[in-house]
């Protein structure tokens, strides 16, 4: 397809050059505003100025007399217009008032105090539908009605959820007939869009797992001239060894490419409290400024509602307000779509809110096309490992083993779960694939000849989700195909990752670690390399530069060398050596107690690069993301 073209005109409208010759007193000329009557009695006036142009605007100048003998008013006269005044502005500014409230958008998303909802989910409470979220028994409603405690009632859903039930509120997919559906992207966007023109601070939540499926880029939509600060959530299940510096580096770069401009990043964990005092710090730094709601956002399952616990947990020990604010904490669980409508915590002393709102659905994600019990798979409870291939110690097969050695991966097909199957149309024999994910899905590989046969022989068997065979009989199937034309001229780093949004992602190294020290043939290091992807329709994928996961990620990872002026404009962090943390040594980091957890913040707020490093990975490919 040939590529769109967009034509710009500009039209400029020619400056009117007698306007600038000609200084007419005009330009020198100010108008003011009809100002608000000053009435000043002064007895030794001086003699009313002479009339000019723009002595109309002002009515009547502070100095000048309000008039003398029998005209004048009285003391009582004063008053009553004074009065009437006042009444009259008052009326004006009810008026104004008013027509401000008609015009907020129709779909306003205000917490309402009239209708009491569920401390868990922020669904309205109802005792008419026992199987949808906000269902209250009758008399426990009543009851708590009557003491006026209904902000103290938790919903049956978010009950059974606390309890490691895997509900979700979506329709459909297994979940609720009927329920609550999920939030779209367009619905959130006009509901907070009211916060365009308030005062708030924008805490937007990434989970570092599924970076690209999870990031909202149009926030800015929302958030309009607030500041955003980036959280990215869940890195303690980053892999061992993983370099903090690398990972917060690198999205930097990832989120300056997405033009959202944010006033500081940082890498969280809600399970371990990593990070989050830096994120606690920077909002009450922020407070000070300005009264401030802060507004959380992110996408369906980012962890928003284990952060605002995090961050409860954290304020509890200095702030009593927050302290007691635990007590009816936000429910979360590992099912998208727990929170259903918008949650508001008084969570400061001496005021300020935190909003808990739903996460937006995003279609494009695994999540949404598995069966709702599958959705828990999709999770990754522990940290990372990756997962290699080829990998000689659990070939299957001597024959298996023997092809690999030969030709490398070239002729196979590797099917992660029942959600993707990669079919490896040309690589070099180095070519190593490493998969992160939930340990939850197993990956095959199999000769790409029988790979068909394969997939419909073993979905819901071997090859789950979709787990069972009635749901493997609904499955939709890996309907979408992306042909990744990889080109990589440094044979020594990875290439890229492929991005499976609501899953995980494969790295691409042209030569795999260990085979990287054998001799190598450099003409085929030049070739580029050729997969197909296939995913389920909806779904997305994203070829990006590599996350820099574990030791090697870090030792292999790049810094872009920055122009000065890059280097004000960027968001940057302070080095976590400085802070007596090795770089390297995330576990030491993770097992630290919540005590030292201020030392461990990666606040992301000054960095310069390391300058001896210059790029050079290139992909042979234009964008990130691959376009259907
Ligand atoms: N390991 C780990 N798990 C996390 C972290 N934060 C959240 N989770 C898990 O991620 C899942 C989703 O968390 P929630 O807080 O419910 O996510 P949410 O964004 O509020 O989801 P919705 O309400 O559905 O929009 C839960 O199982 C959490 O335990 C984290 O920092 N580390
Ligand atoms: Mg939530």
């Amino acid at each position: 397809m040939a590529p769109k073209t967009f034509s710009l005109s500009i039209s400029l409208s020619p400056l009117s050059l007698p306007h600038l010759t000609n200084p007419t007193p005009k330009l020198l000329r100010f108008y003011t505003k009809p100002t608000t009557l000053i009435l000043c009695k002064s007895t030794s006036s001086p003699p009313p100025p002479p009339p000019t142009s723009e002595s109309h605007h002002l009515s009547v100048p502070i100095s000048e007399p309000d008039g003398i003998g029998s005209a004048a008013p009285t003391r009582g006269e004063l008053l009553i217009q004074y009065h009437q005044s006042k009444a009259s502005s008052k009326l004006v500014l009810e008026a104004d008032k008013k027509r401000k409230k008609k015009d907020k958008p129709s779909g306003y998303w205000k917490v309402s105090s009239k209708v009491a909802s569920c401390y868990g989910c922020g669904a309205p409470l109802q005792t008419s539908d026992t199987d949808s979220p906000g269902y209250v028994e009758p008399d426990t409603f009543e009851l708590k009605k009557k003491h006026r405690q209904l902000k103290t009632v938790l919903c049956g859903r978010c009950r059974l959820l606390s309890h490691g039930h895997m509900i979700t509120a979506v329709g459909g997919n297994g979940g609720y007939s009927g329920g609550k559906q999920f939030v779209t992207a367009e619905e959130l966007r006009e509901k907070l869009s009211h916060l365009r023109h308030e005062k708030a601070l924008i805490v937007k939540l990434v989970d570092i797992v599924d970076f690209n499926g999870s990031f909202l880029a149009r926030v800015r939509d929302i958030a309009g001239a607030n500041p955003i600060i980036l959280v990215v959530t869940k890195v303690d299940l980053l892999p061992k060894g993983t370099d903090f510096n690398c990972v917060g580096d690198w999205v930097v770069e990832t989120t300056m490419k997405k033009k959202l401009n944010v006033l500081s990043v940082h890498l969280t964990s809600s399970k371990s409290l990593v990070g989050i005092a830096g994120v606690v710090s920077e909002i009450q730094k922020e407070k000070k400024v300005l009264h401030f709601s802060i507004c959380k956002c992110g996408s369906a399952n980012v962890g928003k509602s284990a952060f605002i616990n995090a961050m409860l947990k954290m304020m509890a020990r200095k702030d009593p307000v927050a302290a007691a604010a635990q007590k009816y904490k936000p429910i979360q669980s590992a099912v998208p779509g727990t929170t259903l409508g918008p949650i508001q915590i008084e969570a400061f002393l001496g005021g300020g809110k935190v909003y808990d709102t739903p996460g937006v659905h995003l279609h494009h994600r695994q999540a949404a096309v598995v069966h709702s019990e599958d959705l828990p798979a999709l999770a990754p409870r522990s940290r990372l490992r990756g997962q290699s291939f080829p990998n000689f110690q659990v070939s299957s097969d001597e024959r298996t083993a023997g092809k690999i050695e030969s030709n490398g991966l070239n002729g196979f097909s590797i099917f992660w779960g029942g959600l993707v199957r990669i079919d490896i149309l040309k690589v070099l024999p180095q070519t190593c694939l490493t998969f992160y994910g939930p340990k939850a899905l197993q990956i095959h590989l199999v000769p790409t000849d029988k790979a068909d046969e394969f997939y419909q022989k073993e979905l819901g068997v071997l090859l789950t989700p979709p787990t069972g065979k009635q749901r493997a009989d609904d499955w939709m199937g890996l309907e979408t195909e992306h042909q990744l034309r990889i080109k990589s001229e440094d044979r020594e780093r990875p290439a890229c990752d492929v991005a499976i949004s609501g899953l995980g992602w494969i790295t691409v190294e042209p030569m795999g670690k260990s085979l990287r020290m054998s001799e190598a043939n450099f003409e085929e290091t030049s070739e580029e390399l050729q997969l197909t992807v296939r995913i389920p329709k909806p779904v997305e994928i994203f070829v990006r530069p590599p996350l820099p996961v574990g030791k090697a990620g870090g030792e292999l990872y790049q810094y872009r060398e920055l122009t000065e002026k890059e280097q004000e404009v960027r968001p940057k962090w302070d080095d976590v050596t400085t802070q007596g943390i090795p770089p390297n040594d995330l576990t030491g980091a993770f097992n630290a107690l919540p005590e030292q957890v201020g030392l461990l913040g990666l606040q992301i707020l000054s960095r310069s690069a390391s300058s001896s490093l210059v790029t050079s990975f290139v992909l042979g490919f234009g964008t990130s993301r691959v376009l259907r």
